[in-house]
């Protein structure tokens, strides 16, 4: 079974609380719900977590690496600051897909910048909640194919056939 950490950064446990014009009316508890249902209809395990601690957020990608299969983040805040994230994220070597709720290509220009999507299989941003459930699923492709090849792989060797 595919396992996924989804990990989400400072401050997000004030969504549907303040800044509704940018982030939306929906809380962190109705994202981990919708996030839980996506884990059901397709049969994955995922687990939510959130943390206002960059240290916390390293410590849970460091435990992840035996624990789960990848891992969808949303930074926030880190995203523009974090070498520690970063180097987190390169060290364990999960696959990993950076999320934002917001377009931050269309905010302040201190936004665009995100030390982590230069490492990350990719960046979905601007489709609130959405970014989520499309970067659950884009990660979900990426381990599937993963597998996939990986089982071509080794029923080449069990079968004895060897590429030429
Ligand atoms: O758009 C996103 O998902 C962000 O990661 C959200 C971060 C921001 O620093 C990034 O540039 C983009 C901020 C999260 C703060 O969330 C709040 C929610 C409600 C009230 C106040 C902050």
């Amino acid at each position: 079974m595919i396992r996924i950490l989804v990990l989400h950064g400072p401050n997000l446990n004030l969504l549907g609380s303040r800044e509704q014009s940018i982030y939306g009316s929906t809380s962190l508890d109705e994202i981990n719900m919708a996030i839980g249902q996506l884990a059901r209809r397709e049969g994955i395990h995922i687990e939510a977590r959130q943390s206002n601690h960059e240290g916390e957020l390293v410590m849970w990608i460091q435990e992840a690496k035996d624990n789960f299969d990848g891992l969808v983040i949303n930074p926030a805040a880190y995203t523009h600051t974090s070498v520690a994230l970063r180097d987190a994220i390169v060290a364990v070597g999960l696959p990993t897909v950076e999320v934002h709720l917001s377009n931050i290509h269309r905010r302040e220009p201190f936004r665009r910048r995100s030390f982590i999507a230069p490492i990350a299989l990719g960046q979905i941003s601007g489709f609130g909640m959405t970014s989520y459930q499309l970067g659950i699923q884009a990660l979900m492709e990426f381990l599937s194919r993963a597998r996939t090849t990986d089982m071509a792989k080794t029923s080449n060797v069990d079968t004895g056939v060897r590429e030429s």
